[in-house]
């Protein structure tokens, strides 16, 4: 406890000691600013003293004299360590001045004095320079909202001579001028005059630095803008083709330009200005048509001397510019379904694609199903898409037609797309064909074709697609001449009776050719004045005009029939017809 309570007491005392330390050493100055010997030195330059310790003022004078030995006012204060010395005015320039800190005038805070200390130092004499002028000297093409600045070697102030810019006559033009920091900024009252010669006088004595020492006399020169512009891009390019009839016509130029007195015109293939707004940013010219350009015209863009000059108010050259609007029809690029497809969904929508942006004309879009219905669709347009939807399922096993009739679709300029046709058929059952039933006139066209309707029901029960494809004794070659009639298909060819004739052609080489790869089966609707199974011989019918007329009859009809691939039904059973249809069908 006791060693503590001394612990406590030598801490203390040592704190007392490192004091007592200093007590016998005088301090003294570890740097001065200025530095002995400164030249160059500011005219507001306050004087710093660091001395080696905390001091503090004694009871001794301090001077600051000038190159005369006359003492300046001054005033003095002192910061820990360090003594500052204010002179009361702004120094002379170019003036050696000393700095006397006398013994006794600071002590430390033992009062140890201070040895007598003496630092010198001389205020600027320099002269300010110029180091740099914008315009450059000699510089031409000078925008006429010029701002002249010009750059000094230091800090300047404006002296008591005048500084002046002339024009090409030596008339001074009325300038503001202000100062920033070295440098000095010269505005013209009014924009300069295009294609002049301008001299920036600053005589001697307009500019000091801010000990006051003259700038020399300073003289640079610049010439205005004085070269026209010129066109530097058109947007449509001279003799462009196909322009969209919504153009906006740009022309950039080769500087910032401005509108002049004269006009600009656009004019059609009848040399007839059409109405036109202009703009001009920056320099770009914007001429935009009131209305939409004519398709297939040739206009002329004129830009007249005048029209337009640059912000000097340079005449821009007369300009002449040619474009041509969009004179070329749409084509079709694609569709879906593509032409010919087979196997497609019910629910398909159609997409016709086109070489260009489309719109709706005044013609018709129709699809048709292969026994000519007109089918119910919604009609709509996106850019290059034409989107045809019906607004129901289509049947299966149905070839369909896309009709875009001339005139139905147009570019965006008018020019009709040439008339389209794109055929496909829709999904049918893979283990079936599609099946077009045709019929002799047998009874009447009523009964006729209520039989074949019920066939057609029938087999659509039994999932696969039939249709009518009409009645009359050429009806059976009309079917597989058509190109409705897809080479999947079965025809079905309803006879009242056997002829001699129509069995032998269906082996030549002219009926195979016409039938392709499709299927045929015969339905004989009994009775009928002759059936050909088992038969030996089948005369040649009294009104058949099968040539050549030395044919009179066929032997064995049936196995020729069945020979050359062809199966038959002699029937007058609906549900067996239908039955033998659906069998022959089948893949
Ligand atoms: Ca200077
Ligand atoms: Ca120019
Ligand atoms: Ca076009």
């Amino acid at each position: 406890m006791i060693f503590l309570l001394f612990g406590v007491s030598i801490l203390s005392l040592s704190c007392v000691s490192a004091t007592g330390l200093n007590t016998t050493v005088t301090p003294h100055v570890t740097a001065v600013n200025p530095s002995n010997n400164a030249v160059n030195v500011g005219v507001d330059k306050v004087i710093n003293v660091t001395f080696s310790e905390p001091i503090k003022a004694g009871s001794n004078w301090i001077e600051v004299t000038n190159s005369n030995g006359k003492a300046i006012p001054i005033t003095t204060s002192i910061n820990g360590s360090t003594l500052t010395i204010t002179p009361t005015n702004n120094l002379t320039k170019a003036t050696k001045y000393t700095v006397l800190i006398h013994t006794g005038s600071i002590t430390d805070m033992d009062n140890n004095s201070v040895s007598p200390y003496v630092s010198r130092f001389t205020t600027d004499s320099t002269v300010p320079t110029v180091k740099t002028a914008d315009p450059a000297n000699s510089a031409v093409n000078i925008a006429i909202t010029k701002v002249i600045k010009i750059t000094f070697s230091e800090a300047i102030k404006t002296g008591n001579n005048w500084i002046e810019v002339t024009n090409s006559n030596g008339k001074a033009i009325p300038i503001t001028t202000s100062i920033n920091g070295s440098t000095l900024t010269i505005t013209p009252t009014n924009n300069l005059t295009k294609a002049t010669k301008y001299t920036v006088l600053i005589h001697t004595g307009s500019i000091t630095d801010l000990a006051g020492n003259n700038v020399a006399g300073y003289v640079t020169r610049f010439t205005t803008d004085g070269t026209a512009p010129t066109v530097k891009t058109a947007d449509p390019k001279n003799s462009a083709t196909n322009i969209a009839i919504t153009k906006v016509i740009t022309v950039t130029f080769s500087e910032p330009i401005k509108a002049g007195t004269s006009w600009i015109e656009v004019t059609n293939s009848n040399g007839k200005a059409i109405p036109i707004t202009t703009s001009i940013n920056g320099s770009t010219l914007t001429i935009t048509p009131t209305n939409n350009l004519t398709k297939a015209t040739k206009y002329t863009v004129l830009i007249h001397t005048g029209s337009i000059t640059d912000l000097a108010g340079n005449n821009v050259a007369g300009y002449v510019t040619r474009f041509t609007t969009d004179g070329t029809a749409p084509t079709v690029k694609s569709s879906n379904p593509a032409n010919s497809a087979t196997n497609i969904a019910i629910t398909k929508v159609i997409t016709v694609t086109f070489s260009e942006a489309i719109k709706a004309g005044t013609s018709w879009i129709e699809l048709i199903s292969s026994n000519g219905t007109s089918i119910d669709i919604k009609i709509s347009i996106s850019g290059n898409t034409l989107t045809i939807t019906p607004t129901s399922n289509l049947t299966n096993a149905t070839p369909y037609t896309v009709l875009i009739h001339t005139g139905s679709i147009t570019d965006l300029a008018g020019n009709n797309v040439a008339g389209y046709v794109t055929r496909f058929t829709t999904y049918m059952n893979s283990w079936c064909r599609p099946v077009y039933i045709i019929s002799d006139n047998i009874i009447n066209t009523t009964t006729d074709n209520a039989r074949i309707n019920q066939i057609i029901d029938g087999l659509a029960t039994l999932g696969v697609y039939a249709e009518n494809c009409g009645l009359g004794p050429n009806k059976h070659i009309e079917v597989l001449e058509s190109a409705q009639v897809p080479q999947n298909a079965l025809v079905v060819d309803i006879c009242g009776g056997a002829c001699a004739g129509t069995i032998y052609e269906m082996n030549t080489t002219w009926y195979k050719g016409i039938k392709g790869s499709r299927k045929v089966f015969t339905v004989f609707w009994a009775p009928t004045s002759v059936d050909i199974t088992g038969l030996a011989w089948l005369v040649r019918a009294h009104d058949d005009d099968f040539d050549p007329a030395s044919f009179t009859g066929l032997a064995h009809p049936d196995q020729y029939m069945l020979s050359n691939g062809y199966n038959y039904i002699y029937s007058g059973d609906m549900n067996a017809i239908i039955n033998s249809i659906y069998n022959e069908s089948k893949i």
